[in-house]
């Protein structure tokens, strides 16, 4: 794809992040839209992936809740989270630290090319369904559904943070 602004690094930087922001829009009609070859925003197209993760859960499907710390020692606690396939859960992510940290869900591939794009504007912030990027001392939530038998990856993407070993993974029994 031809980058008009190409040379210009402000204007290139909001053509990209109005571009991520378009791809995300479109793919909460189109999933299919995801699989496409469109480089550094594949990235954003974390649920919709070639790698099935699950799918966005039902608050009202909820069967298991689980508490995820994050901290400024670059770790979550737990990082090891097991659970059944088919189970709906909900995490409740605290960061207990003093800078912003994220948890994302993804695969490893799916996670190191979103860590580079993250590399590149770190002031993007992810609001899709399978993350939650939260400032010091908040709290949120995951809600996923976890559909199959695997390793499901988590990681915080903000820079310097993943390569730190922020990351964790949830077996799927
Ligand atoms: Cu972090």
């Amino acid at each position: 794809m031809v980058n008009p602004f190409e040379g210009i690094s402000m204007k290139g930087t909001l053509h990209r992040i109005t571009l991520a922001a378009a791809v995300a829009a479109l793919l909460g009609t189109a999933p299919a839209f995801a699989a496409g070859a469109h480089g550094e925003h594949a990235g954003h197209a974390m649920p919709m992936a070639s790698t099935p993760i699950g799918t966005p859960g039902d608050a009202a499907r909820v069967t298991r809740s689980i508490d995820i710390d994050m901290t400024d020692a670059m770790r979550f606690t737990p990082a090891q989270v097991q659970v059944k396939a088919g189970e709906t859960v909900r995490f409740n992510v605290l960061n207990s630290g003093k800078i912003r940290h994220e948890m994302v869900l993804g695969s490893d591939a799916d996670l190191q090319a979103h860590y580079a794009m993250m590399m590149q504007d770190p002031g993007m912030r992810h609001e899709e369904a399978n993350a939650v990027s939260l400032d010091a001392g908040k709290r949120g939530q995951i809600i996923w559904k976890f559909d199959r038998a695997g390793t499901v990856s988590f990681g915080c993407l903000e820079p310097g943070h993943y390569a730190a070993g922020m990351k964790g993974a949830v077996s799927v029994q």
